[in-house]
């Protein structure tokens, strides 16, 4: 009982930030993404009869602790579904996201696991309840099931049985691209997942965050549908300016920028000045993602290698959906 899988990660240009429901994995607000064919982790899940528990290898290397504890919860759903509660895998995974990126590798790492493991299993889920399902292991996987562009809808139900992604525009609908810039020194110090419950929990400004997310949905949505570069890149960059925010407001307060994310930031709105259309986006981490045309690739990618503290940068199309090898 055997399948592999391969899943792309994705950048939230309306972030997720904050869970109403920490075990669930169920957020405060809806989220918009673009799947990036870039960064991507491939999966086999076999599950063997004479085994007593589950094996985790991640690029050739034995996962233990936390990393492994995640898996194997996964899993658990995944037996459960399927009546198999006895019944153990060998999980191989690669990654083909360099970690110093800065993307997210809990995005294509629990949608690859997902498709892999259900199939392996012998279950049959549609795009959306394989959506569903991927969301409890990583939030922001949900939204690697899909191509292109993709909306994590927050649902209200207690059970999270309507909170899953949809898609929005496939890859082919428009050529966007984006730059990883990858800073020289990254050092994380608070993680995503507390960083998001610390806000939540003792940050003022999170209601602020939470009120705007509908309207900020409403807008890109339009703009990507209309191939709106100039909308398209502005919201995503105030929604990530507000997401930051609620972060200096939390208490203890925090950031994830360092100095040099604020001398990206800032390259880029002078780029616009110059009349080079680019827009900055940034997760739980200093190092920033430019959405640019491919028109400018060559430019952006110049300007961006050329400030101070950016260790490389790694540019990416617009990427696929799950797929199945
Ligand atoms: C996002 N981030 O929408 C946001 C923007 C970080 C900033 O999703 O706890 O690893 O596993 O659901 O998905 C990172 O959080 O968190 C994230 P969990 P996840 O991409």
């Amino acid at each position: 009982m055997k399948a592999t899988a391969k899943a792309h990660t994705n950048i939230a240009l309306i972030k997720y930030w904050g869970k109403r429901d920490d075990a669930l994995i169920l957020p405060t607000n809806s989220s918009l993404s673009l799947t990036l064919d870039g960064f991507y982790t491939t999966t086999t899940v076999d599950f063997q009869e004479d085994l007593l528990q589950d094996r985790f290898i991640l690029d050739n290397q034995p996962v233990e602790g936390e990393a492994y504890r995640r898996v194997t919860e996964f899993l658990d759903l995944i037996r459960r579904i399927a009546g198999k509660e006895n019944l153990y895998a060998d999980v191989h995974s690669t990654n083909d996201v360099p970690t110093a990126a800065g993307f997210a590798s809990s995005a294509s790492g629990f949608a690859a696991l997902a498709a892999a493991g259900t199939k392996a299993i012998g279950l049959e889920l549609s795009d959306r309840e394989l959506s569903r399902l991927t969301r409890q292991g990583s939030g922001s996987a949900c939204r690697s099931i899909y191509g292109g562009f993709a909306e994590w809808e927050m649902g209200n139900n207690a059970d999270g049985s309507d909170s899953y992604a949809v898609p929005i525009a496939p890859a082919e609908h428009w050529d966007i691209r984006v730059a990883a810039v990858v800073l020289s020194s990254t050092m994380k110090k608070v993680s995503s997942r507390s960083g998001m419950k610390r806000t939540v929990e003792t940050s003022p400004f999170y209601s602020g965050w939470v009120d705007t997310i509908p309207n900020d949905l409403l807008e890109i949505k339009e703009a990507i549908h209309a191939k709106d570069f100039e909308k398209t890149g502005s919201i995503a960059e105030a929604n990530c300016l507000k997401m930051h925010a609620t972060t200096l407001a939390a208490d203890p307060p925090f950031t994830y920028w360092h100095d040099t994310t604020m001398r990206v930031m800032q390259t880029v709105q002078e780029m616009r000045e110059n009349g080079i259309p680019a827009y900055f986006t940034i997760d739980a981490g200093p190092n920033v993602k430019v959405l640019y045309l491919p028109e400018n690739e060559e430019n952006i990618k110049k300007t961006l290698r050329n400030i101070p503290g950016v260790s490389d940068v790694i540019l990416s199309k617009s990427g696929s959906g799950i797929s199945y090898l």
